[in-house]
């Protein structure tokens, strides 16, 4: 296991869920980290825990990743000594609705995709470059099973979890040449408040996707996550599809 000890995590959208999750494994091994999403309250509480707990330095910084020139702005405006950054996690991500697509509102495309598949592409188009130049650095995707298997209903966020995927992999050829590592970590059902923004607050419809099942903890993601970030480098470790053990597929569960 290599030892990240000082180097510096950039991450999308850990005000919950994943991201969190991430944000205190990271902060268990040492590392420091710029905690990114749009509600700053939250980071701010997770930024004083995780101080608290782990002593390690953080840097907060509110962030809409759909927002290009505020994603452009703020990495280039990072401090000095935050500037190089080591690993990027890009996790911010939301799916809304199981709408068949002839009966999707459009405006819900352009969320989806504005985070899921733009807000990824800016955050590493703003972040690689440094990399490059200084010859080191770690990419690491939250992907989805939705990105290996389309589902009913699933049309807009398959879509964008499927590019996920292709864009990983097309990173990973365009970097070949570098030190540069690309990887993804693809879950099955994690219950986090995913489900409460995809049914947009309906608590009875959220807990329903979990019911029955042993769903993974953000915790068993982030777990994923560190295993990738802490390989030695010449180890890359592309893609890690975390599934409940009830998960057989996308549609396939065994509740109890
Ligand atoms: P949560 O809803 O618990 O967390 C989502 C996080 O993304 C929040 O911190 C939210 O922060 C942030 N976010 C959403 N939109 C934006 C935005 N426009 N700009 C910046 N941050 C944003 O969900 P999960 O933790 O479950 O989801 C994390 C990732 O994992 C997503 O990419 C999701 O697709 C993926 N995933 C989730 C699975 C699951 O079953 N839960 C399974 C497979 C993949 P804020 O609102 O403060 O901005
Ligand atoms: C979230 C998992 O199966 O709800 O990415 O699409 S699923």
């Amino acid at each position: 296991m290599q030892n990240i000890t000082g180097q510096t995590v950039f991450l999308t959208g850990c005000s919950a869920g994943i991201g969190k999750a991430c944000a205190y494994a990271f902060a268990g091994l040492g590392a420091r980290l710029i905690l990114t999403a749009r509600r700053e309250e939250r980071l701010n509480e997770i930024a004083a825990d995780i101080q608290q707990k782990h002593g390690v330095e953080t840097l907060i910084r509110t962030l809409d990743v759909r927002d290009k020139e505020a994603v452009f702005a703020t990495i280039e405006g990072l401090p000095t000594d935050w500037q190089n950054i080591d690993i990027l996690v890009n996790n911010a991500g939301l799916a809304r609705g199981t709408d068949k697509l002839q009966d999707i509102d459009p405006d819900v495309w352009d969320e989806v995709l504005d985070t899921n598949v733009k807000g990824l592409l800016a955050v590493t188009r703003a972040i690689v470059p440094g990399m490059k130049a200084r010859g080191k650095g770690h990419i690491i995707n939250i992907g989805s099973i939705a990105g290996h298997e389309a589902y009913p209903g699933g049309s807009v966020y398959n879509a964008s979890k499927f590019a996920v995927d292709a864009i990983t992999k097309s990173l990973r050829m365009d970097l070949v040449e570098t030190p540069l590592r690309v990887g993804t970590v693809d879950p099955g059902l994690v219950e986090t408040e995913f489900s409460m923004v995809r049914f947009r607050g309906d608590a009875d419809k959220a807990k329903s996707v979990y019911k029955g099942i042993d769903a993974c903890t953000p915790d068993d993601v982030a777990d994923a996550v560190v295993y990738i970030a802490t390989r030695p480098p010449h180890v890359s470790i592309n893609q890690i599809v975390v599934m409940p053990t009830a998960q057989a597929s996308a549609l396939v569960m065994h509740r109890q």
